[in-house]
């Protein structure tokens, strides 16, 4: 059986209260799984132990504040949705969140829509905003009393190919010393976790996009009640949104375009000519709130384990946003690690854990067909490169006729059943 430590325990031996008071003077914490980030990946992972009643300690180099205003993330798949409302962070999500039962493919300026619901037996997606999510763990991890450090720096991670994992970073001016039986990087692509696995260990799978995504969040009611992917000349465009209020738009641009090249009215120009369709749909332009340049990548890191470290989320892999997959697949992945936790603390059995990156990377490489399908289907390639767009006009005339075609969508964007 392996060591199980208890940091909340301290009468159990005098080795413990001996270990207590070196760990006091030299400001070491002790917990069971200690968790890099704070976004989505590293917060549900906490709560999801919590309620299996493991402790851990969260880590953030960045302020809640910050973490909770970053707009990414806005459709979660029906597993995210189950999985958020059953461990007991769904009340908002259930009360704001807005479920579509199908999307809109957009091209030779019309709209054609894929009736998920109906082709999956009733599954759907649910707009929400990742920082809605996030939101509502934050919330969660303050009330079960459970320690999380934001602001931290200097993380840096240490002896987790052996049996005694530890954490170190800065946090208020003092080093802290986090010691625990595993630790679950989940600090995103450009975090800590990754980069701390011995680099011959990591076999490295990527692919860049020739193309980047405008974002924009508007003031502005949206004025289709589902999202609309769309295919045109000039480039992709994406019609979503986050409330009855607030409209989030995409356009597809060079990789590194300069934001200063794009004034609202550009913005609402170019939308409005890559979105509008000939029924006389088309964006109600409004107020830009925030926009950003995001680039398009995939990317893989196998194994997602090395030790007693355990890769989650971003930090493992990156798909372009155009499935809307990343914030599921992170969901995902937390949701296998926390069931292989409870399983090593329950009886001792790694079964699980030994289990998780095969079983993560499946489902990744999975969400990476979807994602790279769906992102060379709408994106212009370079211009004088036709023969590609009319492959693409064929392949989106298929798509939206053929009954199978439209199932394999389907199922694939609102999400496979989770398995571990
Ligand atoms: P995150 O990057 O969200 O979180 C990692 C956390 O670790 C961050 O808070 C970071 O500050 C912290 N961190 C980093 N380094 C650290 C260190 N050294 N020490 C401590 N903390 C550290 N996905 C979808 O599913 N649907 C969508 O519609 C969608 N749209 C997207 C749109 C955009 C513009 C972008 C950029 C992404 C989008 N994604 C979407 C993907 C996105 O949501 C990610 O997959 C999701 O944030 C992954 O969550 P985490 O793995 O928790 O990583
Ligand atoms: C979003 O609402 O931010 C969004 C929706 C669908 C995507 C990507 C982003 O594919």
């Amino acid at each position: 059986m392996a060591r199980v430590s208890d940091p909340h325990n301290l009468k159990t031996s005098p080795l413990l209260t001996g270990l207590r008071l070196r760990d006091i003077l030299k400001k070491v914490l002790r917990t069971q799984v200690g968790i890099v980030g704070a976004g989505p990946a590293g917060l549900l992972l906490g709560h999801l132990l919590h309620l299996e009643g493991i402790d851990s300690i969260v880590i953030e180099n960045r302020s809640q504040e910050h973490v909770i205003d970053r707009v990414r993330a806005g459709v979660l798949e029906q597993n995210t949705v189950d999985l958020l409302v059953a461990s007991g962070v769904g009340k908002r999500l259930r009360a704001e969140g807005l479920r579509h039962e199908g999307i809109y493919l957009s091209f030779r300026g019309v709209r054609r829509r894929i009736d998920m619901a109906e082709l999956t037996g009733g599954r759907a997606i649910t707009v929400y905003g990742q920082n809605e999510v996030v939101r509502d763990l934050f919330a969660a991890r303050r009330a079960s009393g459970r320690p999380l450090f934001c602001e931290v720096q200097d993380v840096g991670l240490h002896d987790f190919e052996s049996g005694e994992p530890a954490i170190r970073v800065h946090h208020q001016g003092e080093q802290r010393d986090i010691a625990c039986d595993f630790i679950a990087g989940c600090d995103g692509f450009h975090g800590a976790s990754r980069p701390a696995i011995p680099g011959g260990a990591l076999q490295v799978y990527e692919k860049a996009y020739p193309f980047a995504w405008l974002g924009v969040l508007a003031e502005a009611a949206p004025t289709s009640s589902e999202l609309v992917y769309s295919h045109h000349q000039r480039g992709f465009a994406l019609f979503s949104m986050r409330s009855p209020t607030i409209t989030r738009l995409y356009l597809q641009c060079p990789p590194g375009e300069p934001l200063d090249q794009w004034s609202d009215a550009r913005i609402w120009q170019e939308l409005h000519t890559r979105l509008a369709s000939n029924d006389g749909w088309a964006p109600q332009p409004g107020r830009v709130l925030q926009k950003g340049v995001t680039g398009m990548r995939s990317f893989v890191a196998e194994p997602m384990r090395y030790g007693r470290l355990f890769l989650a989320g971003d930090a493992a892999h990156i798909v372009p946003p155009t499935g809307a997959k990343g914030l599921n697949l992170a969901a995902g992945d937390v949701w296998v690690l926390a069931r292989a936790l409870a399983e090593f603390y329950r009886s001792g059995s790694e079964r699980k854990l030994e289990q998780y990156s095969d079983t993560c990377l499946r489902r990744a490489w999975r969400a990476q067909r979807f994602s790279g399908w769906m992102t060379s289907m709408l994106h212009r390639g370079s211009p004088e490169r036709d023969f590609d767009y009319h492959r693409q006009l064929a392949e989106l005339e298929y798509v939206t006729t053929s009954r199978s075609a439209m199932q394999s969508l389907a199922e694939n964007y609102v999400g496979f059943p989770l398995v571990d």
